[in-house]
């Protein structure tokens, strides 16, 4: 029989493993941070337009300036962010564990993650949706025609859930075709391994472009899942949960408010009440998130607003090329809404 004492103990262990080893310290990841000087931030193994080393090995994308803007905030310096490479499969396990600080690796949001594996998600900073591509000669036109078809995927992902629900739902019979990284899953695709790859459409986008021919292949029309993207803390740290939600609503409250990298020294003399928060020059400052009062204008000037990042890295001026969307912001006929700084 478990006795009372020993059902406690196990309780207190397992409420120490989940919230990871900052915690088990008895330190916030706050105050760890600080005193580590860098942030560590788990990124993806290579995911061009998201978070992908460039031809100097330095990383580049929408995720990385999202870890960016957490340690120009903190920190105060972007460039403080130790990056750490992270399969689909191992991302979960360096969070809970205390080897990362926050997870910034289009990874979708959703009950599972939040509910069962013990994480917070911290909001979406890329609606998207699962898709597929084929080569042009395999002569289809709709993910309809794919009964029978073999399929390269990424384990450890929501894309091998949705594949199968989608292929249930119409009656279709697919061979899975799994691979552990990304570069190997379109590497398959590009040898003939299977007949269509399947992901986020963010990154069909994104190995269209690392395909020799990205004319040999095209993007079917059908969207099968929601995958709302987002950055993702540990449960038990509330004040550092909160510290990443208002990065990101900074970055998206900046670009509401015309604040840009370029004019925000300007924007210091602005008269209006909203700018003025963003900056810390009124409001609530730094003070219940622990940072100091400019935490929210280091953020705009270091890294920029979600428009600049979007641009700069998946958007119009990136190789992605990829349209604001449903990404655009709530007033501008997207869904892309921050709650207000106040
Ligand atoms: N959003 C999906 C899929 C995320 C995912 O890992 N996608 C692959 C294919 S685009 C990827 O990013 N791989 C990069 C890597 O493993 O480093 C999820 O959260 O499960």
């Amino acid at each position: 029989m478990v006795s009372k004492k020993s059902t406690f103990g196990l309780a207190v262990i397992s409420a120490l493993l989940f919230t990871g080893t900052a915690s088990a310290e008895g330190q916030s990841t706050l105050d760890k941070v600080k005193k580590a000087g860098v942030l560590s931030c788990g990124v993806s193994t290579g995911l061009p337009g998201f978070s992908n080393p460039n031809a100097e090995g330095q990383w580049e994308g929408i995720d990385v300036e999202f870890c960016q803007a957490m340690a120009a905030a903190v920190l105060g310096d972007k460039g403080k962010v130790k990056y750490v490479p992270l399969t689909a499969k191992e991302r979960f396990t360096a969070l809970q564990s205390g080897e990362i600080d926050v997870l910034s690796r289009n990874t979708t949001w959703t009950l599972q993650r939040d509910g069962t594996l013990g994480l917070n998600f911290v909001g979406v900073n890329y609606y998207d949706g699962q898709g597929f591509m084929v080569k042009k000669d395999l002569g289809v036109n709709s993910a309809l025609e794919l009964d029978g078809a073999s399929v390269c995927v990424q384990s450890g992902t929501t894309t091998e859930l949705n594949l199968s629900d989608y292929f249930r739902a119409n009656a279709m019979s697919f061979k899975p075709v799994v691979y552990d990284t990304y570069d190997a899953t379109v590497k398959g695709f590009e040898s003939g391994r299977c007949d269509t790859l399947t992901t986020d459409q963010s990154g069909l986008y994104a190995s269209r472009i690392k395909l020799a021919d990205p004319n040999s292949a095209e993007v079917l029309p059908e969207i099968i899942s929601k995958e709302p993207l987002g950055p993702v803390v540990r449960q038990g740290d509330d004040n550092w949960f909160n510290i990443a939600k208002w990065t990101l609503n900074t970055m998206i409250n900046g670009e509401e408010f015309n604040i840009t990298s370029a004019n925000v020294d300007e924007m210091l003399k602005s008269k209006d009440p909203n700018i003025r928060r963003i900056l810390g020059q009124d409001g609530p400052k730094g003070k219940g998130l622990g940072l100091n009062d400019d935490w929210g204008y280091q953020i705009i000037k270091q890294v920029g607003n979600y428009d600049e990042s979007f641009q700069r890295t998946v958007g119009t001026d990136s190789p992605l090329n990829i349209q604001r969307g449903v990404n655009a912001l709530w007033n501008n006929g997207g869904i892309m809404y921050a709650p207000p700084i106040r």
